[in-house]
């Protein structure tokens, strides 16, 4: 059982235990494939937003992939986050330690200021310094835990090999339907709100998805309408789409997380940054609050739907292709053994 909190109210045992588990998990590496346990999910995310389902794209103008842009969104980043909390947990030796959730639409009542000095930032470091690249800035994050000395980006032999902290890029094809990946070694990198997007959603904004009266709805994509879509309004795609946002309009709330945070957070690898999962485990903790029976029901579509996104599919990369185990959409929507716990205070 795991108790699920605000890091707002974590000690600072509890926050130095989370992020010592963190950092175990990113110096644990697997002898067959040189991969961090850390950074497997890095790949496992990638992958998954790479590949089309169904393979070709049934419908053209959508880029539905295994884990986004479709119904099965939501059980699929909680059954990655239930992998990643029992690595936590195995690895620190701590059978009952809880993810804790980044409630950022608390901050996103603050001052846009102010938003990137939240109680977040001293726990997982801050933003980035700004270093020249062709065509701009990139902001490599150099403080907190998880931040890395700066090193000619142009030139990464001289990245530390030895550095666990490195991210992973990775690089992917389907080359005669196989998925090829080349993997190469970056640094952490943010923007806090120096972006396209330069606030965090609100409560209103979390106020709006909770309203929507059913799970999804077809044609069960980016374009699923937002006022019968509970997902794709969490998700955080735009009315209208596939046109162009409305002028001063663009994504909401997990999307605009993502795009606010910046840097790492933006590509297929966005889990290379740890904020990814606090951020992920605030989504799923508003998924349980829309749905109190624990998001199991009333999923949708039970038959009938995309493959890969219809109840009783398997979700890749736990689809017993490249894991023993099949695990089904409805599986994967499953809570099990986790709880969130509200904040007192926010
Ligand atoms: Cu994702």
């Amino acid at each position: 059982m795991a108790d699920r909190r605000s890091i707002r109210e974590l000690t600072q045992t509890e926050q130095d235990d989370f992020i010592a588990a963190v950092l175990a998990l990113k110096s644990e590496f697997n002898s067959a494939d040189g991969l961090s346990t850390y950074n497997r999910y890095v790949l496992w995310h990638q992958l998954a937003m790479f590949q089309s389902t169904p393979y070709g794209n049934d419908v053209p103008e959508t880029r539905r992939n295994y884990a986004h842009r479709g119904p099965a969104f939501l059980p699929w980043h909680r059954e990655f986050l239930y992998r990643f909390e029992k690595d936590l947990q195995r690895v620190s030796g701590t059978p009952d330690m809880g993810l804790p959730y980044w409630d950022w639409e608390v901050d996103g009542e603050k001052p846009q200021a102010e938003q990137s000095n939240q109680p977040i930032w001293s726990l997982v470091g801050g933003t980035g310094t700004p270093v020249p690249v062709p065509g701009g800035n990139v902001f490599v994050v150099e403080s907190g835990p998880f931040g890395t000395p700066l090193a000619d980006l142009s030139n990464p032999d001289t990245f530390d090999p030895g550095n666990p902290l490195l991210t992973l890029t990775v690089n992917s094809a389907i080359v005669n339907g196989q998925v090829r990946v080349s993997m190469a070694r970056s640094l952490l990198m943010r923007n806090l709100g120096g972006g396209t997007i330069a606030t965090l959603p609100t409560i209103a904004d979390v106020n709006t998805a909770l309203n929507v009266p059913s799970y999804d709805v077809s044609p069960w994509h980016e374009g699923s309408d937002l006022s019968l879509s509970f997902r794709n309004a969490l998700e955080g795609w735009w009315p209208g789409w596939p046109n162009p946002p409305a002028p001063g309009t663009s994504v909401g709330l997990h999307n605009q997380v993502h795009v606010w945070v910046g840097g790492s957070m933006g590509p297929g690898t966005s889990p290379n940054d740890p904020v990814f999962f606090l951020h992920h485990a605030n989504v799923d903790r508003i998924w349980s609050k829309w749905a109190p029976s624990g998001g199991n029901e009333p999923y949708v579509p039970m038959q009938g739907g995309p493959y890969g996104h219809t109840a009783n599919d398997p979700m890749y990369p736990w689809d017993g292709r490249t894991l023993p185990e099949a695990i089904t959409v409805l599986q994967g929507a499953d809570p099990r053994d986790t709880v969130y716990i509200e904040p007192a205070t926010a």
